[in-house]
């Protein structure tokens, strides 16, 4: 019944708009809108349906769709046919990303293609470009404060560029991400200009208020992001003699999804830069995405139903294109970001793993696995066709959102161990020689995250300004096991640029008055070409890292094994320095990888029996993929290097 009413509101809004339905040019538009429409009508009514302008604004969407449909190049059509066919494209194990600032890294957009050969040589297939839009020069938080969602800034290139890179990529079988900042805008934006000027349509793109009535019951249990930087989640605007909400810093305006004018004019923004050739979409900050007086204004039922009108929508235009989930939230609700109740992902098919990322950090610094796998364990499972990206760093701080039970179960203290965290990753715990600096503490809470790159939090800058090579050879060997995880894990791993070749924290950032007060900038620095060159020569930290790398991706995408069909097995072992996993081939038994790491600084080992229970050690025992050796057994127990992670074949 309502699937009737559906479709003959469909044929209505078509009728009206009089798109002609039997051109053959949109023939592909009209199979997927009427396959998605009952979908994109049921969601838009739930969020919307009590408007007396419900229909002219579903109407507008649908027109939003048309037109981006229109506007979509023969050869992204066509790879959207063949990605549609091949559905499960991007759970191959040989994808690999880095994720990279274009100016820090290349200049702009013309250095960053001649930097191509460098990602290619690392085995990079993958690239998230950092966000390239028009911001204010100042207030732009690396990005995302953006003015203009439609142009990029000029210091890159021009927006024509972007296609152009996009279709280079294509060539080399590289794929694109990019960035679309939707849970708010630079309050320069033109949309806060108007609103600023009283223009009470734009003044509804946000949260405005005359008093701080609303305001002081939304902070009563909205948490804050940047509490030194940008204490509360209001900001009294002057020029307009309102508050208006801005939940990241006080120029970052939050946008108002109450209003389906701002979901349509983001759709319309994210289909936009899919039809530059984007192959990926970073959503940021999708779990802020609705506001709720009484709650913590992050994932809200709201938020997840408005990412599924935005994926549905996506469907119909540009169905080849992925959306990642950047919702760095707690591990019971990050994959609800995948869509609840599904094989497929109806949101986002892409989630950032926040938690195997700090677990992976807690590892570090107890030198130890229990909470790691615990953490691993409580992991709620994945949709089918939907995948993690992992990482070790990126260009945010690191929070340590561990489950409180986890680490509870675990034998800590919650407070007094990511207390321990804090003081071991700023160095001040003893014995310590991480480099970080605490991000975001909260005075009220106690709480705080960390900054710093991965080359200075695992020490290797403390090693070598004191000229000690052990100290330089475990800070490689950590920075070589914790890709080696994120790499066999089971998922999309993302690189951060600096760290293929060890970049140390750089304090450049605090000469800048913009940035100064925003530490994140210590790992965020312009890449040291010179220092890449010695990449080539042996014997070199950046050889030594950018060699272990490469070898590791290489490996990584010849084991078919580590393809993410849902097919990783975490053992429990007795050894509380490993973590102990194998992943599967889809087809058959065959072809397994066992993969073992050891979080310690010295040599463990394992008995193997429980590893015969699995059907590894069958007869001779295993090899190790990437040095071509066996397994060092001596008796029946296995023996893994401190600092290590072994990838075992049958
Ligand atoms: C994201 O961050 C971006 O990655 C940050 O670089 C931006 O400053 C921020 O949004 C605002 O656009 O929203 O869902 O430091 O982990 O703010 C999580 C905390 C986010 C970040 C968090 C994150």
């Amino acid at each position: 019944m309502y699937e009737q009413v559906s479709h003959s509101l469909l044929n209505e809004i078509l009728q009206e708009l009089k798109v002609e339905s039997g051109n053959g040019r949109m023939r592909h538009f009209y199979t997927r809108l009427g396959a998605n429409f009952y979908s994109i009508h049921s969601l838009f009514s739930l969020l919307y349906g009590e408007r007396p302008d419900f229909k002219a604004q579903l109407r507008r969407l649908v027109e939003t769709l048309a037109a981006r449909y229109v506007g979509r190049s023969a050869a992204l059509r066509k790879s959207d046919l063949a990605r549609e066919k091949d559905y499960n494209w991007f759970l191959s194990q040989k994808w690999v990303g880095m994720a990279l600032y274009c100016d820090r890294f290349a200049g702009d957009l013309q250095g960053l293609r001649a930097r191509l050969p460098y990602l290619q040589e690392l085995g990079i297939n993958m690239l998230h470009i950092m966000p390239l839009l028009d911001c204010p020069p100042g207030r732009s938080d690396g990005g995302y404060a953006v003015r203009d969602f439609f142009r990029i800034d000029a210091r890159y290139g021009s927006t024509d560029e972007i296609s152009e890179l996009a279709a280079n990529l294509r060539k080399r079988d590289m794929l694109l991400v990019l960035d679309v900042v939707v849970n708010h805008t630079s309050d320069e934006h033109q949309w806060a200009q108007r609103a600023r000027q009283g223009e009470q349509q734009y003044l509804d793109y946000y949260y405005v208020f005359d008093g701080r009535e609303m305001p002081d019951l939304y902070e009563e249990t909205m948490p804050e992001i940047f509490p030194l930087t940008a204490p509360g989640n209001f900001t009294w605007d002057a020029e307009m003699g309102k508050w208006v909400m801005t939940v990241f810093n006080n120029y970052q305006w939050d946008l108002n999804y109450r209003n389906p004018a701002v979901l349509i004019e983001m759709i319309d923004i994210i289909l936009f830069w899919a039809n530059q050739g984007a192959d990926i979409l970073r959503l940021d900050a999708v779990a802020f995405l609705w506001k709720k007086i009484g709650t913590a204004c992050q994932n809200e039922r709201e938020a997840h139903l408005l990412l599924q009108i935005m994926k549905d929508c996506c469907q119909v235009v540009a169905p080849g294109v992925l959306f990642i989930a950047e919702a760095i939230v707690a591990p019971s609700e990050v994959t609800k970001y995948f869509g609840e109740d599904a094989i497929n992902a109806k949101e986002c098919e892409i989630a950032y793993n926040a938690t195997l990322m700090a677990l992976l950090w807690d590892a570090v610094a107890t030198r130890n696995a229990v909470l790691l796998n615990r953490g691993i364990n409580s992991l709620p499972s994945k949709l089918e066709r939907a995948t993690w990206l992992n990482y070790v760093r990126c260009h945010d701080d690191i929070g340590l959102g561990f489950d409180d039970n986890d680490v509870r179960l675990a034998g800590y203290d919650t407070v007094k161990h990511r207390r321990f965290l804090i003081e071991y990753f700023t160095g001040k715990f003893p014995g310590s020689s991480a480099r970080g600096l605490p991000f975001g503490e909260n005075p009220r809470t106690g709480d705080a995250r960390i900054s710093g790159s991965l080359a200075s939090l695992v020490g290797l800058e403390v090693a070598l300004e004191n000229q000690d090579e052990a100290g330089v050879d475990a800070a490689i060997q950590t920075i070589l096991l914790l890709h080696s995880v994120i790499l066999s894990f089971g998922g999309i791993p993302l690189l951060y640029y600096g760290d293929a070749i060890g970049m140390l924290n750089s304090i450049e950032y605090l000469a800048d008055p913009d940035r100064r007060d925003d530490n994140r900038w210590v790992h965020r620095s312009r890449l040291d070409w010179n220092k890449a060159e010695r990449r080539h020569q042996p014997g070199t930290v950046e050889h030594r890292i950018f060699n272990g790398l490469k070898g590791l991706i290489a490996r990584r995408k010849e084991a078919t094994a580590f393809a993410d069909f849902d097919n990783r097995h975490l053992l429990s072992v007795e050894n509380p320095n490993l973590m102990v996993f194998y992943r599967a081939c889809q087809q058959g038994s065959r072809n397994r990888v066992l993969v073992v790491a050891n979080f310690s600084v010295t040599a463990q080992s394992q008995h193997v029996g429980m590893l015969r229970l699995h059907g590894f050690f069958r007869q001779d025992g295993v090899r190790d993929i990437c040095t071509g050796e066996c397994a060092v057994l001596s008796g029946d127990m296995l023996h893994i290097p401190p600092l290590t992670c072994c990838w075992y074949t049958e």
